[in-house]
Formats: C-alpha cells, structure tokens, sequence
C-alpha cells in the first residue's frame, strides 16, 4: 500500500486528490494548518473526513512540516497548500510570499531532510505566465506573473525544478490552467457566480456583482485535474507539465452560461463593480495540454457546459437545504 501526504488537504484540489488516492488504496495524510471555523468541510462533503489521518502542521513552520513527514513516512508528497487566491495576494503579499513560494521550499527541504527518495509534487499554475508572451502556453512559453500570488509561485516552481537539478530528486510540477469545482472556494468567480445564480433563481439575491467581465480563462474540471497531478507524479522521470483544455472563455460567456441553466438572462442580474478589478489583470490565458497527453494519456473529459451545470445545481442544492 502507497502512502501519501498532501499539503492543503482541505482545500478544492486537497479533497478530490485525497478521495482518488484512496480510490487507488494508498494511505493517506493530510497536512492540517490550526483553524477556529470548518476546515474540513470539503473532506465531510466527499465522505472521507474519517478515512485520511490529519496531521497538525503549517507550511510556515519548517519543524512541523519535518514531523509530518516523518510521520507519515509517505513515498509521495503533493504540495497543494497555498494562499491561493489572486485577489488577496495584493494585500498580503508578503504572507503570500511566505506561504505559497517559501512554503514549498520548506517542505522541499523537509524532505531532503529526512527522505530524499520520496517523489514530489508543487502545485503551480498558469498565473506564472501572467502577461503572456505567447498566446498559447506551454512547458516552454516564458514566465511574467502579474501578481504577488504569481511571482511567490514562480520562485516555488523554481525551487522545484533546482531541487531536481541540483539534489537529484523526484521533484516535479504540474502548471494547471483554472480548474473548477461544486467544492470550489465561494471568492473565485466561477463559484461566486454559480451560488450568484442559484441564490437569484430561488429568490435570496437580485444581483451579482462582478469585476472585469471580459478576461478570459482555460477553465477545466478539478476532478479531471487530480487524476493529472497523479499521473505527473507517477511519471518515470520527474518533469514539468501543463493540464490545460486547450480553450478559453470570458467571464461574461461564463455567466451567460451559468444563468441560462435556470432560464434567465445574465444581464439582468449582472452588475460591475470595481472593487472586484485587479491592480494589474491576467487578461487572457490558454494552455496546451499537448505534452501532456502524449507522454501521460491525460486529456480532460468533462466539457465547460457540463461543469458549470454540475456548479449550478450543486448550489441549488445546497440552498434548498439538501
Ligand atoms: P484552495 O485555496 O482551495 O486550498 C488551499 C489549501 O491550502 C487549503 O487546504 C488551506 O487550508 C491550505 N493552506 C493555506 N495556508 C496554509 C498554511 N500556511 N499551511 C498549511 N496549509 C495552508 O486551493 P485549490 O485546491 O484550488 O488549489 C490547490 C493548489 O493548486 C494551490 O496551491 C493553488 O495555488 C494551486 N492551483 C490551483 C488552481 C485552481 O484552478 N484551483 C490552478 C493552478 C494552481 P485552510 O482551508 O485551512 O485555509
Ligand atoms: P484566478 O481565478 O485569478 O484566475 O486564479 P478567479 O476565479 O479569482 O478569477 C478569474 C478571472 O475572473 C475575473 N473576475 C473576477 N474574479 C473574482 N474572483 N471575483 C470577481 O468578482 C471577478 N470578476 C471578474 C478576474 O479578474 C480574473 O481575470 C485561480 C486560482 O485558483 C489560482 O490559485 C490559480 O493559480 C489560477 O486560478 C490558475
């Protein structure tokens, strides 16, 4: 039986790459930060609170992440753990900087510490690409992050790929394109949008109020993305690759799509607000997931349409009370 640890199990990614992990027998434990509010919802939604071990620790606090990983003596460690939203990465740039580009660097450590054999995952991201200086990205289109969240994941990428170099490690990153989810996080647009929708159709809200309507994303399904982390992780050598679907949308396409899933017209209930523009915008990203559906046999299954109608009546749901 394989054991694992995941940095961020409580998260989106953490939650579904725990379940299918335990769908693949392996043992798992989660890396869990101290919270007063419910940190393990997501677990509890998919069923499998009781069946990961939680371990306490941070990715701010070296000592912890040394004792987590000589308890759970994993062969592979996936860091997911981020302040992972753009938005915030403005106003605390620096815990941004800590967490999400020092944090990976200390669980890098953490295991050279105690186990250099054990494999590697980092959890970067599309948002390196930033100002693209291509206009479709891959593992070899040059980097321009836009915000702290960005550059704080470039210096994780790159302490990644020199852990690899220079230590000989198992070290590899997956750069995933936006991938969405019913457990994504309520302050990212997709989710803001699909419980927006939800609310307005059952008659708890009139409108949703929104940012920049035209930037456009590579937006997939999570669920589709964690079976990708795995096979990057599983690979025969360690490498970098992208999980993208190859296309781009618009927020605004995104909410007219969300809307017509109940029947009603996006720009009625739209509204701009520009608390929710960003100092400096990704204005548009498209990933090419090529490498990565030839050397790995990964290509996303579930269609934009399909995933925001799974978002729109998870919401539903939810608010009804189910
Ligand atoms: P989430 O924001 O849903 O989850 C982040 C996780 O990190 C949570 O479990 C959170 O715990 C944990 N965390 C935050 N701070 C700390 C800390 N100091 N120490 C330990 N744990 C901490 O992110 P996603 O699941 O969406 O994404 C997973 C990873 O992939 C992130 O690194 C993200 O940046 C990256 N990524 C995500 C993409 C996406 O589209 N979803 C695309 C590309 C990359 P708690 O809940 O208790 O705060
Ligand atoms: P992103 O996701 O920044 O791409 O990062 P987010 O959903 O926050 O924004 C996507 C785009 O929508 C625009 N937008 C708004 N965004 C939010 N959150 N709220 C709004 O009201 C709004 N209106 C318009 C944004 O300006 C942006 O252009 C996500 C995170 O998961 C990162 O951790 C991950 O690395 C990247 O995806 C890939």
């Amino acid at each position: 039986m394989k054991r694992a640890l995941i940095t961020g199990i409580t998260g989106q990614d953490g939650a579904y790459l725990a379940q299918f992990l335990l769908d693949k027998q392996y043992e798992v434990f989660g890396l869990s930060p101290r919270r007063t509010g419910a940190a393990f919802e997501r677990l509890e939604y998919l069923g499998i609170r009781d069946r990961v071990t939680l371990l306490d620790g941070d990715l701010t606090d070296l000592s912890s992440l040394i004792r987590a990983v000589e308890a759970a003596r994993p062969d592979e460690v996936y860091n997911l753990a981020a302040q992972s939203f753009v938005g915030t990465s403005w106003d605390q740039p620096i815990l941004t900087s800590e967490v999400t580009g020092i944090g990976c660097l200390k669980v890098l450590e953490a295991i050279r510490i105690v186990n250099g054999k054990i494999r590697f995952y980092q959890a970067s991201t599309s948002e390196m690409y930033g100002l693209i200086e291509e206009p479709v990205q891959n593992e070899l289109t040059p980097f321009h992050p836009r915000s702290p969240y960005g550059f704080a994941k470039l210096f994780a990428h790159w302490a990644t790929v020199n852990y690899r170099e220079s230590h000989g490690m198992f070290a590899c990153c997956g750069i995933l394109f936006n991938h969405e989810s019913p457990l994504r996080g309520k302050e990212f647009v997709t989710r803001k949008i699909t419980d927006g929708v939800a609310r307005i159709k059952l008659g708890k809200q009139k409108t949703v109020r929104l940012g920049n309507l035209e930037s456009r994303r590579d937006w997939g399904y999570a669920g589709d993305y964690v079976r990708g982390i795995w096979l990057v992780t599983q690979h025969e050598t360690p490498a970098d690759f992208v999980l993208a679907t190859g296309q781009t949308r618009s927020v605004r396409e995104l909410c007219q799509i969300a809307f017509e899933c109940v029947g009603l017209d996006y720009e009625e209930h739209v509204e701009t607000d520009p608390r929710f523009l960003r100092p400096a915008e990704v204005d548009v990203l498209q990933g090419d997931p090529g490498k990565a559906k030839q050397e790995l046999q990964w290509e996303p299954t579930t269609s934009f349409e399909e995933m925001i109608r799974m978002m729109v009546e998870a919401d539903l749901e939810r608010i009804r009370g189910k």
